[in-house]
């Protein structure tokens, strides 16, 4: 059951796909007050009740205990303590003894969320600007709940196939030389690989839509090229657009009168990469119109997918704000006030991401004129729909690739996010396993993090362990920022071992599809809290670092360095597969409880639930050259089973998921069961 509160007058910020009446008030489980124009909701917590939602946000998949804000940053360095990050996901998920619901906040401004932080014992949630439609929403189960929201808000973004390919990005490739020199050498050495990313270097002055003709001479062939060695390239592009006459997004959009303006109807300018920029205003249908045409040239010159960056809006400075810091730092040279240099530093430090920069500029919605703050969230999710409006005009009868940084809830249903800027940590290698669940609650199921982090040197035990949670992420893009260390899997002495992890990926992919887009095509999670399914055990529903895979799996990463093993608890009987390779892995079933499991480097478990099934096939260098027909199956059973393989051309948009499942039945007492392990089969199976 799903109700709907509306106060104060919102705009519409296409979150939601279904209308629904307005109930009246009293919102039921929440105290309601009102503080000028905010609106509080209140409401006390039992000891045992857990937090589980807001997306993408830091700390664990309980939110419980701490305090967030919606509002969409570009927070390099983000950590523990960092209360947003680049995306505003509303969702909230009560689960106690005594409780089971849900609230989602439809309001793109900001909000915070004081989960038990003032008091341990009390969620206080508040809507600075108190216009918006609240959801409260009700269900028999935790996964009954998640389903609820897809409901109400529309099915996941299905990626193409190749999506789920390993992906190569750095930024500084600074040509096609460099790029190609970097998959030739993933070829030679059996590297799986489908795509490599363009960040904004392959741009001409960081100018969207542009390539630099000297280092990029020719994308159409480059492209052409690449795919013919089952590559794709994935160029990056940001929200800023240059304010610089003669160029051609500029120049349109400024006939259009398509970018956001200031009270005195100027156009707003704030510096990013590429100097000065101008902001669509991708509120705006016409303006989506205008700026998903802008990646045509792309899309013919064989491009078949983007990642969208910088869309919070980052802003590195306002012109005005950047004037204001150097009369302050020229007086305090001028008035010799040694004092005041300490607070100049405060003027500088200020001026990315300027929260009255924010207030400083207006967007068009509704028929309305709305100052940007109070749309703030949606900026990002209005970019990846123009983007995904552009590509549906240009091919409605195909998938793109897209992933975005900033997003807001309707956004899950025109691309992936990825998690931004992560730092070569131990501590974020945990962050992005205990922020999937939650980002698959809000409906994004393809994401995944910058693999061996972005910010900073990476280990080389930390990519090998960030690649082993890699293998199940949907998103698996190994990316790392401007003069860190070299990190593709080549440049280190270990790099057989990670190829083999990669290998893994490649066998498992056929499997791992299916499972994905079962799990999208009924409004399912492809990961989940062990609450979900295990909602009586509760030392499943206190589990932190472990997650249930699609229907019948459950991994448990190494998240710590030097470790040769790890505690798991098993909430029922399950069939452990440890890898080292697609031809090299251990199965032991192991009984519901708690067990210690040795992991050397080069090792990592797939843990497969009773009756259910893993399937692994030959693999192969990329997603396109893999056998889909030639499975092994490892399963645990004393009888029959059967795996439902969904299976499909990988770039259909609307699949109908009958038309693509394959029943593969296995048995205990088959004719070939190879193993030797009582109870656990392995069979060979041709499609
Ligand atoms: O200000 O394009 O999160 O992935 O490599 C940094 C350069 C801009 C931030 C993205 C990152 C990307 C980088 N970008």
């Amino acid at each position: 059951m799903i109700r709907k509160y509306t106060f104060g007058t919102p705009v519409s910020t296409d979150a939601v796909v279904v209308s629904l009446p307005e109930e009246s008030l009293p919102v039921p489980f929440f105290d309601l007050s009102r503080d000028g124009k905010q609106v509080i909701l209140t409401r006390k917590l039992q000891p045992e009740d857990r937090l589980f939602g807001l997306g993408e946000s830091v700390r664990g998949i309980n939110k419980r205990g701490s305090v967030y804000r919606s509002w969409n940053s570009d927070v390099f360095n983000h950590t523990e303590s960092t209360e947003s990050l680049y995306a505003s996901h509303n969702l909230l998920i009560f689960f106690g003894p005594e409780c089971l619901f849900g609230v989602y906040l439809d309001d793109p401004g900001r909000i915070t969320w004081d989960l038990g932080y003032t008091r341990s014992d009390t969620a206080v949630i508040t809507s600075e600007n108190g216009d918006l439609d609240l959801y409260v929403l009700e269900a028999e189960s935790l996964t009954e709940l998640a389903r609820a929201f897809r409901r109400l808000t529309g099915p996941s973004y299905l990626p193409p196939r190749w999506a789920f390919g390993y992906i190569q990005s750095r930024w500084g490739y600074a040509s096609e030389e460099e790029c190609r020199g970097v998959v030739a050498e993933h070829r030679k050495r059996g590297i799986p690989l489908d795509g490599i990313c363009l960040d904004i270097d392959y741009m001409e002055d960081y100018k969207n839509f542009t390539w630099r003709k000297d280092a990029f001479p020719d994308l159409k062939r480059f492209s052409e090229d690449m795919k013919q060695e089952h590559v794709r390239l994935i160029p990056i592009i940001d929200a800023g657009i240059a304010r610089e006459e003669g160029y051609a997004p500029y120049d349109t959009g400024k006939a259009g009168g398509f970018f956001c303006r200031k009270e005195d109807g100027s156009d707003f300018i704030a510096a990013v990469w590429p100097g000065f920029c101008c902001f669509p205003d991708f509120l705006r249908e016409d303006v989506r119109r205008w700026f998903g045409g802008l990646y045509r040239p792309l899309l013919e010159a064989g491009v078949e997918g983007f990642w969208n960056d910088m869309n919070e809006p980052a802003l590195f400075y306002t012109p005005e704000r950047l004037d204001a810091a150097f009369r302050r730092a020229q007086e305090t040279v001028d008035g010799h006030d040694f004092e005041a240099l300490w607070f100049l530093k405060d003027a500088f430090n200020s001026l990315p991401n300027n929260e009255e920069d924010y207030r400083s500029f207006y967007q068009e919605t509704d028929g309305r004129t709305v100052r940007h703050d109070l749309v703030h969230n949606l900026y990002g999710a209005s970019m990846t729909r123009a983007t995904a409006e552009g590509f549906r005009r240009f091919d409605p009868d195909k998938r793109f690739l897209l992933f975005a940084r900033s997003s807001f809830t309707g956004a899950h249903r025109n691309g992936g996010i990825w998690m931004g800027d992560n730092f070569s940590w131990w501590s974020h290698l945990k962050l992005a396993l205990q922020m999937l669940p939650n980002l698959n609650l809000c409906g994004f199921l393809y994401s995944g993090c910058d693999l061996g982090g972005f910010g900073c040197n990476v280990t080389e035990d930390l990519l090998a362990r960030f690649l082993q949670l890699g293998v199940f992420m949907p998103l698996m893009r190994n990316h790392s920022a401007l003069h860190t260390r070299d990190q593709e899997i080549y440049r280190f002495s270990t790099w057989e071992q990670m190829r083999d992890t990669v290998r893994v990926r490649y066998a498992l992919l056929p499997f791992l599809y299916s499972e994905f887009m079962k799990a999208a095509l009924t409004d399912g999670m492809y990961f989940r809290p062990l609450a979900f399914d295990y909602p009586e055990d509760s030392r499943a529903v206190a589990t932190e670092d472990q997650l249930l895979l699609g229907e019948g799996c459950m991994i448990a990463p190494v998240l710590e360095q030097n470790a040769v093993g790890r505690h798991v608890y098993l909430p029922e009987d399950m069939l452990m597969i440890r890898f080292r390779s697609p031809e090299d892995y251990d199965t032991v079933p192991l009984d519901r409880g708690d067990h210690w499991i040795s992991l050397s480097l080069q090792e990592f478990p797939l843990f497969v639930r009773k009756d259910h099934a893993v399937l692994l096939c030959p693999g192969g260098e990329s997603s396109e050259t893999l056998d889909d027909r030639t499975f092994t199956v490892l399963s645990r059973t004393d009888g029959e089973i059967c795996y439902r393989l969904y299976r499909d051309d990988g770039t259909d948009p609307r699949p109908s998921l009958q038309d693509h499942l394959t029943a593969v039945t296995v048995s205990a007492s088959a004719p070939c069961p190879s193993s030797s392990v009582p109870g656990v089969a392995i069979s060979a199976v041709v499609l």
